[in-house]
């Protein structure tokens, strides 16, 4: 506690035994134990710099191991991302974890080099909870996503190092498998009703049962969700905007909401009732308009709708509720677990959509997915390219070993994203799946990864046609 060098790990033996109180706690606690002694209990906690020898903190009968070196590798093979690689004394023994937040990256990885890195040193990094809490806790100031992030990807390097060490996939660390697979969505999007109905196409003779559709408003510039219209362009936009500050979109709710019904009016009756169809309001709408386009959308069955809401406003969904039968679903730019209980708790949602790699990764996931099977809402973890691999991993490998699994939004990675991060999930007929692999089954090229430097990127910002600010 009162050491602040990097070498402690700040739950340090010393420190430990020095707060009467929690000691005396952890022996209350300990009271029952069957041979997990109090010295046993205050060695393991203890940074594992500490505890050679001593037995304890390690999977049974393994020599005790600590972390030697926390990596934080940016990247932009095509577009941005941050991975976290943590080492331990165990030779060839390391985990690989994701803490790409886009548009605020170098944020998220300053924090892991200059305030993370230094108090995992010589910790035991099969302690995963302690660790998350200690994280979590820790730092006085809490959450937010930048240190949400970086808490994720040091959660899932540590989950990978667990399922290494044990020889096991993550998912059956977790429980083992409930599903042979994750349902899995993607996404179409076009300039018209006709160009969405042949992304859908594509995607349904590639083998997806559930197509996201986005279309383009006419009259306002770019729509959120439709820049992969034509390939060419949205990729030269890509470039241009990695160079510049943040495109600006026109939004207006009225030709918004006019709109969208009548594109799934225009699906149904080409594509038939088999598809599931589901459609992402991005955060973009007040209340009362979410309200009347879930109403509007009733006749075409989705199988979601999502994120109408901004995530401050969570109360706000019982309104939506009130006048629709439309399933909703919500919750990618939450980066609290807190943010998640009113919505799941009074059910005011059907599908809990948190990003793993903004919540704090698999040991807050589990959580979120633990509570929401409680009251009967289903997880639908958000999964767009912007994260990396290894959260798409996290994704699957909770998805396919919870009980109350929804959909897994996904994307193909392009072949130069796995040049330098290889592994992530597969799919196949409408599923995603991962491997038997040990760990969460990704890797990365330190040495490819140099040959694609970070490069600042923002996401665009919309404004209304009257100029004012509104949300992309
Ligand atoms: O716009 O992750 O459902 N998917 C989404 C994503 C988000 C991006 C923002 O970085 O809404 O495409
Ligand atoms: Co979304």
């Amino acid at each position: 506690m009162d050491r602040p060098s990097s070498e402690s790990s700040g739950v340090g033996r010393r420190g430990f035994l020095g707060l009467g109180g929690a000691a005396a706690l952890g022996r209350s606690l300990l009271s029952h134990d069957g041979g997990w002694g109090r010295h046993g209990f205050l060695m393991s906690m203890a940074s594992a710099a500490e505890t050679s020898g001593s037995g304890a903190g390690s999977s049974g009968g393994l020599p005790p191991l600590k972390i030697t070196d926390v990596r934080v590798i940016v990247t932009c093979p095509d577009r941005n991302y941050v991975v976290v690689k943590i080492s331990t004394t165990e030779a060839g023994l390391y985990g690989v974890g994701d803490a790409t937040l886009n548009g605020r990256e170098l944020a998220v990885a300053e924090d892991l080099k200059q305030h993370i890195a230094p108090l995992l040193i010589g910790r035991d990094p099969e302690q995963i909870e302690d660790t998350w809490q200690y994280l979590y806790r820790g730092p006085y100031w809490r959450g937010g996503p930048v240190q949400m992030t970086a808490l994720a990807g040091v959660d899932l390097a540590l989950w990978d190092i667990k399922g290494k060490r044990a020889g096991m996939p993550v998912y059956q660390l977790l429980g083992g498998r409930t599903r042979i697979g994750a349902l899995a969505y993607t996404h179409a999007s076009g300039r018209d009703f006709a160009e969405v109905e042949d992304g859908a196409r594509r995607a349904i003779e590639r083998g997806f049962k559930c197509v996201r559709a986005q279309v383009a408003i006419p009259g306002l510039e770019g729509t959120y969700g439709t820049a992969g219209a034509k390939p060419a362009e949205a990729a030269a936009g890509r470039v241009a905007n990695m160079a510049s500050l943040p495109q600006t979109e026109v939004f207006e709710p009225a030709p918004y909401l006019s709109t969208v019904p009548r594109l799934f009016e225009h699906l149904r009756a080409k594509l038939g009732q088999e598809v599931e169809l589901l459609h992402d309001c991005h955060e973009k709408l007040d209340p009362i308009q979410a309200a009347r386009l879930a109403r509007d959308l009733e006749p075409y069955h989705l199988f979601f709708l999502e994120d109408c809401l901004r995530p401050e406003y969570k109360e706000s969904f019982r309104l939506i509720r009130e006048h629709s039968t439309t399933p909703l679903a919500m919750g990618e730019l939450f980066n609290s677990l807190w943010d998640c209980v009113p919505l799941i708790k009074e059910q005011l949602i059907d599908y809990i959509r948190c990003d793993l790699g903004h919540i704090g990764g698999i040991t807050a996931a589990r959580k979120v997915a633990a509570l929401a099977e409680l009251f009967q809402v289903r997880t639908a973890w958000h999964g767009p390219g912007d994260i990396g691999p290894p959260t798409h991993a996290a994704n699957v490998h909770v998805d396919v070993s919870i009980p109350n699994f929804g959909i897994q939004e996904m994307v193909f990675f392009p072949d130069v994203a796995r040049e330098v991060i290889s592994g992530g999930p597969e799919f196949e007929d409408g599923y995603m799946n991962v491997s038997d692999t040990p760990g969460l089954g990704c890797d990365v090229n330190e040495e490819v990864a140099k040959k694609y430097p970070y490069r600042r990127s923002y996401l665009p910002t919309a404004r209304r046609k009257d100029g004012s600010v509104h949300d992309w």
